[in-house]
């Protein structure tokens, strides 16, 4: 692996907008779908993935899901079963209150809190359908009580009802209340305009291809969508007392993923930076994805910093999805490290950890989208509404003020709202 200064490192964002025919391919999409349903569904499925279906079996039945529980190893629905609670738990405590104030002078003001109604989560199909990820995009939607969350993903003919029996246990356990057999931009066009058979959601999440990505995009304002997810990206930051194989192992767990993963080491010690470097290359020999791994890592560097403090400088230029903190004292750098999506402290707090089990949302900001953006969470699934009751003294009292705002912007029917009930109450006030 590369091992250069971290001033010459130059950051390739990779924000997907598509292709011109691409998008032409999506609005066409879109556009039938919208126009004639399950009909334009059903041919899609066909044409692209060559499975024939009528619109009584696009969803997922109850049967289909027992068998997929018969079908699926004993110690893998375990694991998302203590999975869940983990995530399950963590979320619990990010929900928050609705409140309302009373002031002196008998105004309420306030905020109501409610869950979205109906949410659609995209399930990818092939190898990148990952049961960990249905638990971390649907559990939170749940916690904040999204009463109906739609799965929708691409059948393929082998395993049961042709879908990843792994995905539809992850999906019960998760609390997902119905599943769909389609994909691709079609299917996003199902849940953001509704068809026959798939009711419309109000926000659509989730990972795709580009030609879903693209469909979120322009469906965006029909409905709300979550972020756009790029590749995956890590940085560890280490100094000389962190331990080069943990380092390696982490750094191609996540380069494993996709040959655009971003693996990164930010360190100030030269010994552990070449120490890295030749563990990297002993692991990645032995690695079943090495190829994918190899690819990424070529793309990826190892960056040698004067000091831990141009290290969080780094880091935050680099504004990761995930970081990893290995240096003696983690703890005492959190004050600085502002832009990551999720940090991982000392030797012990790998990120599969996270990917997987610990409780925090998988579901990151990338791209560097750290910088203003969030992990998934409960917030993305509610919505808020502001409540104001006036009393009288407050509008009496306030009534000069909000005028002059409405004259000053020529509203003089804004005004008049207001001074009409000033006049009625007969008592202006000086
Ligand atoms: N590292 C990925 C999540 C994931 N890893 C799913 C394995 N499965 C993005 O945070
Ligand atoms: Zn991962």
């Amino acid at each position: 692996m590369r091992i250069i200064p971290a001033d010459e490192f130059q950051i390739e964002r990779s924000v997907e907008y598509g292709m011109p025919d691409q998008n032409e391919t999506v609005r066409r999409i879109i556009g039938d779908v919208a126009a004639n349903g399950d009909e334009a569904l059903l041919r899609y499925t066909a044409e692209h993935d060559k499975m024939t279906l009528t619109a009584a079996e696009l969803r997922v039945t109850e049967e289909e899901l027992q068998e997929a529980y018969r079908s699926v190893d004993e110690s893998v629905l375990q694991a998302i079963r203590l999975a869940a609670a983990n995530i399950r738990a963590y979320h619990e405590k990010q929900k928050r209150n609705s409140w309302m104030d009373l002031q002196e002078d008998g105004t309420i003001l306030g905020q109501i809190v409610r869950p979205l109604k109906r949410v659609g989560l995209y399930v990818p199909g092939g190898t990148a359908a990952y049961p960990s990820s249905v638990l971390m995009n649907a559990i939170p939607a749940q916690v904040a009580g999204v009463k109906e969350i739609v799965i929708v993903t691409p059948p393929a003919t082998a395993g049961a009802a042709g879908i990843n029996p792994y995905i539809l246990v992850a999906a019960a356990e998760a609390g997902v209340t119905e599943i769909y057999r389609v994909g691709g931009a079609q299917a996003i066009a199902a849940l953001a305009y509704g068809t026959e058979t798939i009711r419309a959601v109000d926000k659509i999440c989730g990972p795709g291809n580009i030609y879903v990505a693209l469909a979120k995009r322009y469906v965006y304002g029909q409905v709300d969508i979550d972020s756009i997810a790029g590749p995956t990206d890590i940085v560890v930051l280490a100094d000389k007392t962190a331990d080069p194989q943990y380092i390696a192992a982490d750094l191609l767990s996540q380069a494993e993923h996709d040959v655009l993963s971003s693996a990164i080491l930010v360190t100030d010690s030269a010994d552990l930076a070449e120490a890295v470097s030749q563990e990297i290359d002993r692991q990645l020999a032995e690695l079943p994805r090495r190829k994918i791994a190899a690819e990424a890592i070529a793309k990826s560097a190892i960056l040698l910093v004067k000091s831990l403090a141009e290290g969080v400088e780094t880091v935050n230029r680099i504004a990761p999805e995930h970081l990893e903190v290995m240096v003696q004292d983690p703890i005492s750098l959190l004050p600085l490290l502002e832009n990551a999506g999720a940090i991982f402290l000392g030797s012990y707090s790998t990120e599969p950890v996270g990917d997987y089990f610990a409780g925090p949302n998988h579901v990151l900001p990338t791209n560097g989208t750290a910088r203003f953006s969030s992990p998934l969470n409960v917030d993305d699934f509610l919505k808020k509404q502001s409540i104001i009751q006036y009393s009288k003294t407050a509008l009496l009292r306030d009534a000069e003020h909000i005028m002059t705002l409405a004259r000053c912007e020529g509203f003089e029917g804004h005004a008049r709202a207001v001074e009409i009930r000033v006049k009625k109450e007969g008592e202006q006030k000086t």
